[in-house]
């Protein structure tokens, strides 16, 4: 263990001087700009590209020490989520599939609710399969997962601050399967109540008829409800005895104070991270980058974005490196777009 780690202190320096030299060389060649720029003029302009070797961890930022400063007490619940529906190993035969959640623990005022003014609020993440992670707000009102295809799929749940950060305590989240007979339209996208897509269907070749499905489809939705279109997925063959990370920030689109530092979060289920005294490790790598670990299960800071799109992989791994085999769940990869 001694040797390990201090290798990985080793191979931490190494990578540090070399960032620092990558650093200085770009300087230099800042310096060199005008120059540069006036000899490659026939040269097309590299088009926002990703940095991701310039990603540094850093401090959660000042607005947010203020918001759960804000907060009192509340940040330090324990929130506790039961899913009432669907119904563990339920057969649902309808392609809306009908998300309620009872909402319970020590709560200290924490109550999920969307600010009309501010559009931000405490909040409960709902991830269907291995999809992006939805918003749910009004927990008197059930969550419409629409246009479920058939099959096998899972659901997981967990309480969630006003800027995505998950409640870590036992009881936040909750997962069940459930099978969906009959099920959505595999050539449209799943949305939510308010008709957002939360992501287009691959494959989707018929516009005409995805354009009647989606009328259809808003015309039978309660505009009060909350919900989603879901794109075309079904469950992976997950274990939920065994280790099981849930990917949940970043996620969509990022732009102004939210768009540097942006914060890497996710939910650990049977497995204890090495810096929490467990044998386990997170391994993210931003725009297929050089990995890097996170130890502790706390959010990360990452700062030095460089505006257009970048691909987030998020993998749990075990002690010899290799990433824990559960459905396929334990490796993720996310596209987010940073305005700048
Ligand atoms: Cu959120």
């Amino acid at each position: 263990m001694k040797i390990t780690e201090r290798l990985s202190l080793f191979c931490f320096a190494c990578l540090l001087a070399i960032t620092l030299q990558a650093g200085c060389t770009d300087t230099t060649n800042t310096n060199n700009a005008n120059t540069t720029a006036n000899t490659n003029a026939s040269s097309p302009p590299a088009s926002p590209s990703p940095a991701a070797a310039n990603l540094t961890e850093t401090q959660e930022p000042q607005r947010i020490r203020d918001m759960r400063g804000a907060r009192g007490e509340q940040d330090a619940a324990s929130p506790a989520l039961t899913i009432r529906e669907p119904r563990e190993n339920a057969t649902i035969t309808n392609s809306t599939v009908n998300v309620r959640l009872d909402l319970g623990g020590d709560l200290k005022g924490y109550k999920p609710m969307k600010d009309p003014s501010t559009g931000m609020g405490n909040h409960i993440h709902v991830i269907l399969d291995n999809e992006p992670y939805e918003a749910y707000y009004e927990l008197g009102q059930p969550f419409e997962l629409r246009n479920v295809t058939a099959g096998k799929h899972t659901l997981r749940v967990f309480a969630s601050r006003p800027w995505h950060e998950s409640y870590k305590n036992d009881g936040s989240f909750q997962m069940v399967t459930f099978t969906v007979q009959g099920g959505g339209n595999p050539n449209q996208p799943t949305t939510t109540g308010s008709g957002q897509v939360m992501s287009s269907n691959r494959n989707a070749n018929n516009a005409n008829a995805s354009a009647n499905t989606n009328t259809n489809a808003n015309a039978n939705a309660s505009p009060t409800r909350e919900g989603k279109d879901m794109p075309s997925s079904t469950a992976g063959d997950v274990d939920r005895s065994r280790p099981l990370l849930t990917y949940s920030r970043p996620k969509g689109e990022y732009a102004g104070a939210e768009a540097d530092p942006i914060m890497i979060d996710f939910w650990l289920t049977n497995a204890k991270l090495t810096g929490d005294g467990g044998q386990y490790r997170v391994r993210y790598s931003i725009d297929g980058g050089s990995p890097r670990f996170i130890d502790r299960w706390q959010p990360l800071w990452l700062t030095g974005w460089t505006g257009g799109k970048h691909s987030v992989k998020l993998e749990l791994v075990a002690a010899n490196g290799n990433v824990v085999d559960n459905g396929g769940y334990n490796s993720t990869t996310r596209e987010i777009t940073v305005v700048k």
